[in-house]
């Protein structure tokens, strides 16, 4: 761990300083007022955390500290880890080392496949990853730490060494998770000498002759790594981390908040959505049958999978590297076609629908359709994939709350009397 963890204690007092600097001089100065609408309304556009890995301007989509995520699609998962913790980007010799670090942590507890084994044989997988992230929190040596007592400012390397253990494990996890959850057979161990990214796509066991299905799981990994503080699992994991639970708890807890629809599950929905299309109209639907079948969904009282979003204004960039990324490999796959046909129709049936803020798609709206070319077709499965890079982001976010101090959090709740009172 010596690179990434001395590259991080080089910061690490230079940011303390910043801070305290900033909350010295400027702690008072007002950066948000929130509306009765925004209390009632997911707290939206509440300028109420700080996160610094990532940053999601609305109308340009994910900087990764600073860096616009399009510019990184030829990077690897331990390039994007790096980066989110430490500001920068490694050089060849640091990356090797965390590639080798992570590679020397891959081992999971036996009892992890136990309980894997244990669980109904119809469990959502992601509910098989959270609780096999969850039961190895006796392995946590933060907790470990902070039982044995350390002091605040250390609280940052246990965290490190969990989040370095953890993701390590959570290919391996995912992957038997793949195999048991879906019968394709014995799991297969992680290989010698092979990245963060390539060793999951190994173990998943989906044929690769070409090495492009690895490529488009290095690709998934890094689009899906981190997309600032307010998310739903990015904010569930800080505010179970902000009372120091540790970051088994508190990414289990994350990806929890993943699972829901409305969020990481959209991916799975999504692929479902755009099969259905494709079985009604027997393939790819005229414009007219297409922007009916989007009407119908909206009628229908649902949402179209993959389009909108919280915070983005604009085609999530993330969306456009994948679209980029099966229209170079494979523009001829009927399903690829199908998505980049939605692409058209949709965001003009949403602005005609006059609803959503964002018509344009989102992350969730391209990536299945590349899974599925390479033959995973378990849609149940998408989210784990998800959740193994946005890991990433949730534990990077954890070290630097821990190495800055970050307290519990805990806003003010208020009762509707009382805003009753306010506009009396
Ligand atoms: N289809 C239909 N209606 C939509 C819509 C869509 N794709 N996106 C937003 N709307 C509706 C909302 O449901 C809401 O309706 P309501 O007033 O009846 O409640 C209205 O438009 C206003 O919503 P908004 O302010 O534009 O969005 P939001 O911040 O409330 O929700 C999101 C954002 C992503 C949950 C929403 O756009 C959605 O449900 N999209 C489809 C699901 C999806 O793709 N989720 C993945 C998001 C990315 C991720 O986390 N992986």
């Amino acid at each position: 761990m010596a690179k990434l963890q001395n590259a991080l204690a080089k910061k690490i007092p230079v940011w303390r300083d910043e801070i305290s600097g900033l909350i010295k001089k400027h702690g008072s100065k007002k950066i948000s007022d929130v509306s009765i609408l925004q209390a009632y309304g997911g707290m939206r556009g509440v300028k109420g955390m700080v996160c610094d890995t990532s940053e999601v301007p609305p109308d340009v989509g994910l900087l990764i500290r600073g860096i616009p995520v399009g510019d990184l699609t030829k990077k690897t998962p331990e390039d994007t880890f790096y980066l989110l913790c430490t500001g920068e980007l490694p050089n060849a010799k640091d990356r090797r080392a965390l590639s080798a670090d992570l590679a020397a942590r891959t081992s999971v507890p036996s009892y992890v496949w136990k309980v894997l084994e244990a669980m109904p044989k119809n469990s959502h997988p992601m509910c098989m990853l959270d609780t096999a992230i969850l039961c190895m929190q006796r392995e946590s040596k933060f907790a470990k730490a902070y039982a044995a007592g350390m002091h605040k400012m250390d609280y940052w390397n246990p965290v490190l060494e969990d989040s370095l253990d953890l993701l390590a494990k959570l290919p391996t996890i995912a992957a038997g998770i793949y195999r048991l959850r879906f019968n394709k057979g014995k799991r297969i161990g992680p290989k010698k000498g092979l990245t963060w990214a390539e060793n999951f796509a190994h173990m998943l066991g989906i044929p690769d002759p070409s090495g492009d299905f690895a490529d488009c799981m290095r690709l998934y990994l890094v689009l899906h790594c981190d997309h600032e503080g307010g998310n739903v699992s990015a904010h569930t994991c800080h505010l179970v981390g902000s009372a120091l639970s540790d970051p088994y708890y508190s990414v289990s807890a994350g990806l929890n908040g993943l699972a829901g629809p409305l969020h990481g599950l959209a991916n799975q929905e999504c692929l479902k959505w755009i099969l259905e299309l494709k079985k009604q109209f027997r393939g790819v639907p005229s414009d007219e049958q297409l922007t009916q079948f989007a009407w119908d969904t909206l009628n229908g009282g649902k949402v179209i999978p993959g389009y909108g979003h919280a915070v983005l204004r604009v085609t999530d960039p993330r969306f456009a590297a994948f679209r980029a990324f099966g229209m170079a490999h494979f523009p001829e796959d009927p399903v690829m076609k199908l998505v980049d046909k939605v692409y058209t129709i949709v965001p003009e049936v949403l602005k005609a629908h006059g609803k959503a803020k964002n018509p344009w798609p989102n992350v969730d709206a391209g990536s299945g359709a590349l899974l599925y070319h390479y033959g995973m077709k378990e849609f149940s499965y998408y989210t784990v994939l998800f959740s193994v890079s946005r890991a990433m982001g949730m534990l990077s976010q954890m070290i630097i709350n821990r190495a800055m101090g970050s307290p519990i959090e805990r806003p003010k709740s208020v009762t509707t009397k009382w805003l009753l009172d306010q506009v009396k």
